[in-house]
Order: C-alpha cells, then structure tokens, then sequence
C-alpha cells in the first residue's frame, strides 16, 4: 500500500468511527487538502489570527540570541517539523546565512509538494543555504536522522501545532522527539499564551468566516472523496473557549435536521437540528503548563522567548538532566 492509500484507509476509518460516536467528531487533521491549505494560509493573514505575527516577532526580535544559542557547540543540522512556507523560519535562516553559520537546514513535511515549494523558493532567497528537505512522518525521519547523523540537532516546530493535541498525546509527542535528541541538541517550540478570552475567541470565530470555510473544508473531503452528499452549508462553525483548561474547541452544527449519506462507507447518519460535530481543539498554555509537560516527557525548559505583545512564546528545551 502507498503512504497516499494508507492515509486515506485512515482518513475513511476515522470518518466512520467519528459520525458513528455521540458526540460526534472529526480530526482537524483532514482538513488539509490543497484547499485546506490554501485556506489556512489565509487564516495566518487575518488580522485576528494573532499568532503567526507574534511568532515573527519573537524570531524577528531574538534572531541573534538563537543563532547564538543554535551554534552552541558548532556545525548543526537545523531540523523543522512542518515545512509550511516557512516565513517565519526564513528569518532565522537569512540570519544564519549571513553570519556564516556552519549548519544544514532539513525541513521536513507529509507533502513532498509543499518541501519542493519550500526548497525552490529558498534556493532564490539564500543561494547560499544548504536545504536537504526530507518527505515523511516527523518520527520515521526523525529516527533515521538520529541514527545515520552524529551532528548537533536543533529541532524546531513553530505556530504553535501540538495545541492541535490534548496533553496526553502532547506528551506523547514530546516524548518521541526527545527520544532522539542527545545531550547537545535542543527543541525550540511555539506554544500559544492564555490571554484575554476575547482575543482567543476573535482569532478562532473570525468576522470573514474564513475559519468556518476551513472547517468545513472537511466536509467537502468528505463528499468528495467518500462519496458523501453533506449539506455543507447547513453546518454552521461555532467556537469556545474555556478560560480554566485553556482549551479552545470548534464545532461544526446542523442547524436543520438532515440525512447524510456517504456511500463509499456504507454508511448513513442522522443530525438532530443543532447537534455538533467537534473538529479541533486548539489548547492554550502557560508556564507551569509547559514545564509540567516538559517534565512529564523528559525534558527541561532552558529559556523562554516572548512576543512585544506578551501574546506568544517560544521555549528552548534541553533533555533532562
Ligand atoms: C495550525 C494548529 C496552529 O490551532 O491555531 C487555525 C489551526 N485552526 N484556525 C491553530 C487553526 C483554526 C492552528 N494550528
């Protein structure tokens, strides 16, 4: 089987075992087809969506401090976890480039697609960058890097992404990445901030409804690729955000009664008018959340970087000693 068959047995697997629950959910990760990304490109450039600006600052305003601390013990591969499109990593890497730093940048991401863009773009940008983007899962590469290469790592996973994961899979997460880090190597990860729950609200409920397209992006997978007839415009995006968890969830809600029928699974469900499917949780953190999750996984926090703002940080991690 191709990885492109197995991820879509897991994608159909997921989508029956979600409509068939109460509650009903769907992951958030399937939201990201072409159009999924597309629409996530435009969610970083709503004025609501905080974050993707407060994480530049952060590297925009360290960017001599990391290099310095990047550099700690010589030449190093820079590995990034989710290539994206890298504009926030591009100021790291031109600061890099231009002192001379002895390093290789190795982006890796599921889409052999989005490292070709990204790696074409840089070849323009820095000529004088040495990119070796690798396609796969974060962890089979990540094991096969930390085997074959000896080289000082630095590990970086920016936009705040394992808030897409509760803490137990975060420390899942946290834990497989520091199974293949040595004593030398650090992990520079973005963690969005609790704040004002208005301003949490705003960037997850935006007044353009771009957020809502992007949820229902999965839907329209659905119908498309399962053979589904989803009224996609009878659900309606909703988001909360719990202020004492930290936890900001969407949903997506009938708001009229229907049957909805997805053939390629045999599978056929009902809605109640106003009943929800959950598809993303998007978890805010504090320090003594992170340091609880660092602990838990084996890790301690060597510094903190924070935004002009105060909206977002970025931790250095260093395994436990
Ligand atoms: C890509 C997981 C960081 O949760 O903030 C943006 C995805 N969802 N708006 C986030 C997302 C709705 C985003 N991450």
């Amino acid at each position: 089987m191709t990885k492109q068959e197995t991820f879509q047995l897991e994608f159909e697997n997921h989508v029956t075992e979600g409509l068939k629950a109460f509650p009903k959910f769907l992951s958030s990760k399937y939201i990201y087809d072409d159009r999924g990304d597309e629409l996530f490109q435009q969610i970083m450039a709503l004025p609501e969506y905080y974050l993707t600006e407060a994480e530049y600052n952060i590297i925009d305003t360290h960017k001599d401090n990391l290099r310095k601390v990047f550099n700690t013990h010589g030449a190093f591969d820079l590995i990034e976890l989710g290539a994206g499109d890298g504009k926030k990593t591009k100021v790291l890497l031109k600061e890099l480039v231009t002192n001379k730093v002895d390093f290789t940048y190795i982006p890796i991401d599921i889409s052999q697609h989005a490292i070709d863009d990204l790696t074409n773009s840089l070849t323009t940008l820095l000529p004088d960058l040495e990119v070796q983007g690798e396609q796969g899962t974060y962890f089979k590469v990540l094991e096969r890097l930390a085997t074959y290469n000896k080289r000082p790592k630095v590990i970086i996973v920016l936009g705040s992404n394992i808030g897409n994961l509760d803490h137990p899979q975060a420390i899942d997460f946290l834990i497989k990445i520091k199974d293949v880090m040595s004593d030398q190597d650090f992990l520079f990860m973005g963690f969005d901030q609790k704040k004002d729950p208005l301003t949490i609200q705003h960037a997850y409920a935006d007044s353009q409804g771009v957020t809502q397209e992007f949820n229902r992006n999965l839907l329209h997978r659905i119908n498309k690729e399962m053979d589904g007839d989803f009224p996609v415009n009878n659900f309606e995006h909703w988001e909360s955000y719990d202020p004492e968890t930290g936890t900001a969830k969407s949903y997506l809600i009938a708001t009229e009664p229907c049957v909805v029928e997805i053939k390629r699974l045999q599978l056929k469900t009902t809605f109640k008018k106003w009943e929800t499917i959950h598809c993303e949780i998007s978890q805010k953190y504090d320090d003594d959340t992170v340091e609880w999750l660092a602990n838990k996984s084996g890790l301690e926090i060597e510094k903190i970087y924070e935004d002009h703002q105060k909206l977002f940080k970025d931790y250095l991690f260093k395994i436990k000693k």
